[in-house]
């Protein structure tokens, strides 16, 4: 059965352009309930910690470095079908294939500074929540 926790980020960019607001109407429109919340700052060896399983990926570097930029905003977020229904509210990765209505669509400039992050399975919603909350930061 599909899990009801993801795990979000606002990226760098979104913080930057003062999206927070219109991204986490976004986020509670959808039936999102938002159950720990956090503004902070990723240094390169946390991004580089985060983004671990992109390593082999050519874009890793710059990913590190744009993730460590700026502010972000880390969140969970329960519902139903929380990852699933998370994934399809974002959008594709890259803006210029994100279908109307979705937060990349909305907000993302490329598809390397694209607004938001969503976990892609229940098991990475899991180790990235724990990644950025202690379990008594986390609200049922
Ligand atoms: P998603 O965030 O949609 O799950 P992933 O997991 O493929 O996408 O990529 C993780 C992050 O890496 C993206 N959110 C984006 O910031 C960055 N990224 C992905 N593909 C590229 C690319 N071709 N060039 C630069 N950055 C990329």
């Amino acid at each position: 059965m599909a899990g009801n926790r993801t795990f979000t980020m606002i990226k760098p960019d979104a913080v930057e352009n003062n999206y927070i607001g219109g991204i986490l109407k976004m986020i509670n429109d959808a039936g999102f309930k938002i159950v720990a919340m956090k503004y902070t700052k990723l240094t390169p060896e946390k991004a580089g910690a985060f983004y671990e399983v992109h390593k082999e990926r050519p874009f890793y570097g710059e990913l590190v470095s744009y993730m460590s930029s700026g502010p972000i905003v880390a969140a969970i977020l329960e519902k139903d079908n929380a990852v699933e229904d998370f994934r399809k509210l974002i959008g594709a990765t890259n803006p210029a294939d994100a279908a109307e209505g979705t937060i990349r669509k909305v907000y993302a400039k490329s598809i390397q500074a694209n607004a938001v992050h969503g976990s892609d399975s229940d098991e990475n919603a899991k180790i990235e929540g724990n990644f950025h909350f202690a379990a008594n930061e986390i609200f049922a």
